[in-house]
């Protein structure tokens, strides 16, 4: 296996130590990563410093160089699809839908435009809001979606004319270690740097003095860590955590489509997405169909190692991801809902689980409280719209959510009264380069994507004429 090494101003950097990583479908480690050191993360921090000043300066430059980058992972998915689903466990197909899209996002970014208003233009004055790099970003990554989350935040940081310090999760850092040494040839030394290490690197980054912005992914708990140390001196976070999001079937929905697409929506990625649904609500006349129709995908779903052909959910990526969806499952069992299909984790090396429906189960247990993040999904019972939603909106999440109705309009209206970043309706997890992504409450502060998540990398800065 290739030893990836950082990128720190342009070269490939080895680290002074280094930390094992483990293939998550044979619970084996098979490869090494870097771990940075204090002084290899000053040196990243510095030349991300010295890189701005000429970066800065030339939009032209700035695009030209996006558009390469993203020429470059769109090339190279094929290639980099075995190294990412080796260290994160999804199917091949999508590690290389992947990195593709994570390409596809520099591209988009590329041509996106820099908002400059001119807000008064008179015989007194002209007053001109432009947007203005922040400096140097420290990105900090998770491990569902190791690289298009790191392109979420390197093409419109680098847009914007920030250079960047990201490191990837301990527990997949090879593609993001592998895509910096690949961008060194397409991007000015320094404007982005990767690093890798141990969870206690990230809080090392957090709290240096040279980066201006935190860009985090991660857990709802790391993300109040992060922005506890951003705090103090003043660094700009944008913190997108988890989520909870609920699916709310009204009574006219037909069972046969609505459940295949909540299967795919809450079971892509084993369920390993911030905004996959994690909760359905249905009500008591579509209940046992929709079950049903929920289960029979799940039992078709081929559940194996991630370069198997026709797997369709890998493994969890990690061993506590793992049990802590197990626990919730058995907290649920004992606590009298029903597995409809699945119901534990699968014995022996990986670290697979068997795709779960659950029955049963309401809000009050933990499964439908919290986020499960992994391959089971409650469906619980509701007697009315209004009370469906209450609940839906009951939690200290609110990433997305969504309704689901033969009646588009009834089901917009619906949907309206959720309290979250993104209200779908008759879809989940539609997302785009400009579209505008963020959650309520603990799933984030600020919004990534589109001219919105632009706005997030810049300050705003007046220019004020007075006419003489
Ligand atoms: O996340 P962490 P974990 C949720 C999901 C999962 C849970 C735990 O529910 O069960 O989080 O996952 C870095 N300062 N999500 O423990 O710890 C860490 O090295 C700065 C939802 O892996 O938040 C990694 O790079 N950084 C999520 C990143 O933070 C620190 C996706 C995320 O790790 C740090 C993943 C610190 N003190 C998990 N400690 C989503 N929003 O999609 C760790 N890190």
């Amino acid at each position: 296996m290739t030893q990836y090494g950082m990128t720190i101003g342009g070269e490939s950097v080895k680290g002074e130590g280094a930390f094992d990583v483990v293939n998550p479908a044979t619970g084996q480690v098979y490869a090494q990563a870097p771990d940075c050191s204090a002084e290899q993360l000053d040196a990243a921090f510095e030349s991300a410093r010295t890189a701005y000043r000429g970066w800065k300066d030339d939009l032209a430059a700035r695009r030209a160089a996006l558009h390469a980058a993203g020429d470059l992972l769109m090339a190279k998915a094929q290639e980099l699809a075995p190294v990412l689903t080796a260290e994160q466990g999804k199917p091949l197909g999508e590690a290389a839908a992947e990195v593709f899209g994570a390409g596809y996002w520099l591209k988009h970014h590329a041509d996106m435009a820099i908002p400059h208003d001119v807000i008064r233009d008179d015989a007194a004055a002209r007053v001109e809001v432009v947007r203005r790099p922040m400096g140097v970003v420290a990105a900090i990554t998770p491990w569902n979606f190791p690289l298009m989350l790191a392109c979420w935040k390197i093409a419109p940081a680098l847009l914007a004319g920030n250079t960047m310090v990201l490191k990837p999760s301990p527990y997949t850092p090879l593609t993001t270690l592998a895509v910096g040494e690949l961008l060194a040839d397409v991007l000015p030394s320094g404007v982005l740097n990767v690093v890798s290490g141990r969870d206690p690197l990230g809080a090392r980054m957090t709290a240096h003095p040279v980066p201006r912005k935190v860009s985090f992914t991660g857990s709802v708990a790391t993300g109040k860590r992060v922005a506890a140390s951003a705090a103090d001196d003043l660094k700009r976070v944008t913190l997108e955590l988890g989520g909870n999001d609920p699916a709310i079937v009204l009574p006219d929905a037909d069972p046969a489509v609505v459940g295949p697409k909540l299967f795919d929506q809450a079971f892509l990625n084993n369920g390993q997405i911030c905004s996959a649904v994690k909760r359905v609500y249905v009500p008591d006349n579509l209940h046992d169909e929709l079950v049903e129709a929920i289960a029979a995908c799940a039992r078709e779903a081929k559940v194996g190692d991630g370069t198997v052909e026709g797997v369709r959910l890998g493994p969890l990526n990690n061993a506590p991801q793992r049990d802590r969806v197990a626990e919730l499952v058995a907290d649920a069992l004992a606590r009298g809902a029903t597995a409809v299909t699945g119901g534990k984790a699968v014995d022996g090396p990986g670290y697979f689980h068997e795709p779960t429906i659950i029955a049963g189960a309401s809000d009050g247990f933990a499964i439908v409280d919290e986020e499960q993040f992994g391959p089971a999904l409650p469906i619980v019972r509701y007697a009315s719209v209004e009370e469906a939603v209450e609940r839906a909106n009951g939690t200290h999440f609110g990433l997305g959510g969504s309704v689901w109705s033969a009646d588009e309009d009834r089901a917009y209206e619906v949907a309206s009264s959720l309290e979250c970043g993104t209200a779908w309706v008759n879809t989940h997890l539609a997302l785009h380069p400009g579209q505008p992504f963020g959650g309520f409450g603990w799933s984030g502060v600020g919004t990534e994507n589109g001219p919105w998540g632009l706005e997030g990398f810049t300050e705003v800065q007046v220019r004020h004429r007075a006419k003489l």
